[in-house]
């Protein structure tokens, strides 16, 4: 009886190591304390900038059939501190951060978008070149698509816009049709990099691009610092780097992709994450 009973655990045990990761879903995971850009990045002064809000700290994306359900995870809760009568908010339930979640659908070297969405100073390297970009963020659909149409008017139809979304204590779930974000690409198959960076409202700003606070050299009420005044450092705090399980090494690993060169106005080069 014990030979039999150790003999239908060690089976099980063996099924359940030999399981696959459930077919079409992606999990991704960011460690914590890398919400430092190249590793000197500032947050804003203003209270509202809670500490954490712009730590990456997972990616989940189901495959819900014709949808696709993308959940962004942060080390704080999310809130919504500038939803007022005055700019209200449409509803989305956080208003401090801005995700752009960057796919690489054929893998092929040389054949996608190099240069990240405007006000981003990235670029992707040869073998990572995007085909399509969800953008998550606060702001109503039609406020981004009109930011892109002034600002990046040749990339619009690479840009995918959520269907819903919502926030949930530490998560931002963002809904969007599968084939609008990877065509005949299945989850597992794509390329994925995600951008966290802030979300900026105030259309005077000449260079945050497509409604992303900029970093400067010093931080400010409103401004990141950390960076450098030019257009050559990333204004985003975090992204996925290496193979995104999350470990330490990715940290040094995000540092030494995200280094800009201000002199010689070289951007960083940014590679995706490949299961
Ligand atoms: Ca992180
Ligand atoms: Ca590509
Ligand atoms: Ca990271």
């Amino acid at each position: 009886m014990r030979t039999l009973r150790t003999s239908i655990t060690l089976t099980l045990a063996l099924a359940v190591a030999a399981a696959p990761a459930l077919a079409g879903n992606v999990s991704l995971t960011d460690p914590k304390g890398d919400d430092n850009g190249p590793g000197s990045y500032l947050y804003p002064t203003d209270a509202a900038y809670k500490k954490g809000s712009f730590d990456l700290t997972d990616v989940e994306v189901k495959d819900k059939g014709a949808e696709l359900e993308i959940t962004i995870g942060v080390n704080a809760s999310i809130e919504d501190p500038w939803e007022s009568a005055k700019w209200p908010t449409p509803g989305n339930g956080f208003s401090l951060q801005m995700f752009q979640i960057y796919v690489d659908l054929d893998g092929k070297a040389g054949s996608g978008e190099q240069q990240a969405l405007p006000g981003m100073n990235a670029t992707f390297a040869d073998d990572a070149r995007w085909e399509k970009v969800l953008v998550v963020s606060p702001q109503a659909n039609k406020e981004i698509s009109s930011r892109l149409e002034q600002k990046a008017k040749g990339l619009k139809d690479k840009v995918v816009l959520p269907s819903k979304v919502t926030a949930k204590g530490k998560k931002v779930t963002a809904l969007v049709k599968k084939a609008d974000l990877l065509g005949a690409t299945a989850p597992e198959k794509a390329g994925w990099q995600i951008l966290l960076s802030s979300n900026e409202g105030y259309d005077k700003e000449p260079n945050n691009g497509v409604l992303a606070r900029i970093v400067n050299e010093f931080e400010g009420q409103h401004r990141f610092g950390g960076g450098d005044d030019g257009d050559s450092d990333p204004n985003f705090l975090d992204c996925l780097a290496g193979k995104a399980k999350g470990g330490d090494d990715e940290k040094a690993a995000q540092a030494a992709m995200l280094k800009f060169d201000a002199k010689a106005k070289k951007r960083p080069v940014l590679s995706m994450v490949r299961l």
